[in-house]
């Protein structure tokens, strides 16, 4: 049920008091060993030894992905390479890769949170994992490997990809934990009913799924088809990679592993913190981090903060489920469009397959955007009228959801893209 009911229960005054305990030692830390924060530090005359008090957090500076790359690849490091045992990267699609390292306590820390996420999802000794994350400089596979293994359950490492063994070991290993990213997880359900493997012949039981925004509509997709009760866990390579924030059965909301890592929601254009309970950009603080901790990053990531204590009886605050990241957001005609809401609406409309592509062209001076939907082979052969009307019908509830206009177009099943690690929703032709 919990794996540390001591730290995951932990009466509120006193887990603030190790947070600030612990946030001190990191200040210490990184104005000793890190000279960026040296240097920032002192242009903004912090005192990293008068520090008091978490509501002085706010005076600290913000660490950005461009901080991190411009120290590439070993310069925010704050121990010598000796203690390194680990290196991770990001894998730099969107400019330079940034490169994150471990010592072998922070493995051990991270394993903990692992250990913690997987067992909050429902893991214990007698589960048989299947880990579908890329092993390798991604943090998902090994990170979720590492807790498994720590929570005593038996561990398929067979990285991502490849599903048609994929589902031959699920069957002949007697797989009951899935672990991959959501999109994967449909994929994976998909090509199991095409190939008429019954689901109810499957040992599988869980499902945790992480690494890319994902709607509720899509959780419940992946549960009829596969059978399976399906949690979110979240994380980030700058801060730890998987295991920050994790589903419990309750399934409403992610328990924040808050007494390693300090949560702030700010507003991304004014940088101040939101209002209880309002959406905002996640930054993150990590509190126990030995080789590589950072201060304030600015994850990029929407959501908020769930006050209400849950019934779990865990005491680790909840973050909702990410909305969408900052630099995903579009603006059409003045409007903030995030493509998780598309996908909510979408998921909820009958005759439509969970697949789809949101493709953005600018016309003129304004942008635009299509939504590519696969719908099932009998609306999509024969039917104009069951179409046209199917269209309107998207359409009217993205208009009312989303308060513009959007494009909709049919595609036929099995057309758009699969993904096997994480999905790519958002064809961008502007930038092309
Ligand atoms: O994706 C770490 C991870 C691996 C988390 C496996 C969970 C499971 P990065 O490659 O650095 O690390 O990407 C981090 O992915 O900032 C979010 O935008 C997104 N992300 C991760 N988990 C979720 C989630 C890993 N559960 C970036 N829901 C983050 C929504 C997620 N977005």
């Amino acid at each position: 049920m919990y794996w540390e009911k001591e730290k995951e229960c932990m009466a509120r005054d006193d887990l603030e008091q190790l947070q600030l305990e612990r946030l001190q030692a990191t200040l210490y830390r990184v104005a000793t060993h890190v000279p960026f924060y040296r240097k920032k530090f002192k242009e903004l005359q912090i005192d990293p030894d008068g520090f008091r008090s978490l509501d002085e957090l706010q005076n600290l500076p913000f660490t950005t992905k461009n901080d991190l790359r411009r120290n590439y690849p070993y310069g925010l490091f704050a121990v010598p390479l000796r203690d390194v045992v680990r290196v991770h990267s990001s894998s730099g699609t969107t400019g330079t890769a940034t490169v994150v390292g471990y010592t072998k306590n922070d493995i051990k820390t991270w394993s903990n949170m692992t250990a913690r996420v997987l067992t909050a999802a429902g893991v214990g000794k007698d589960d048989v994992v299947q880990i579908a994350f890329g092993y390798g400089l991604f943090t998902g596979g090994f990170g979720l490997h590492y807790g498994a293994e720590r929570v005593g359950a038996s561990v398929i490492p067979i990285s991502s990809g490849n599903t048609k063994r994929q589902i031959q070991i699920m069957q002949d290993f007697r797989t009951t934990a899935l672990v991959c990213t959501p999109s994967y997880g449909l994929l994976l359900a998909d090509t199991m009913l095409e190939m008429d493997i019954n689901i109810n012949a499957l040992n599988l039981r869980f499902g945790l799924f992480g690494g890319e925004p994902w709607s509720e509509g899509m959780r419940e997709e992946i549960q009829n088809k596969l059978h399976i009760q399906a949690t979110d866990n979240y994380g980030l390579s700058e801060v730890m990679g998987p295991g920050v924030a994790g589903e419990c059965p309750e399934r409403n909301g992610l328990h924040i592993n808050e007494d390693h890592f300090l949560i702030e929601i700010i507003n991304p254009d004014t940088l101040e913190p939101v209002k209880p309970g309002e959406t905002g950009e996640v930054v993150i603080t990590t509190l126990t981090k030995e080789a590589f901790p950072v201060i304030r990053y600015r994850t990029r990531d929407l959501t908020r903060i769930i006050e209400k204590p849950c019934p779990c009886g865990r005491t680790l605050r909840r973050m909702e489920r990410v909305l969408g990241r900052t630099d995903d957001m579009l603006i059409i005609k003045g409007v903030n469009v995030y493509p998780m809401q598309i996908e909510a609406v979408l998921f909820d409309i009958e005759g439509t397959e969970p697949h789809y592509q949101i493709v953005v062209e600018r016309e003129g001076r304004l942008d635009k955007i299509t939504v590519l939907v696969e719908v099932v082979e009998e609306i999509f052969f024969d039917q104009m009228k069951k179409q046209r009307h199917l269209v309107d019908h998207i359409k009217k509830r993205l208009a009312s959801e989303l308060g513009i206009g959007i494009d909709v177009k049919l595609v036929e099943e099995k057309t758009l893209e699969r993904f096997e690690g994480k999905a790519k929703r958002v064809l961008d032709k502007r930038k092309l």
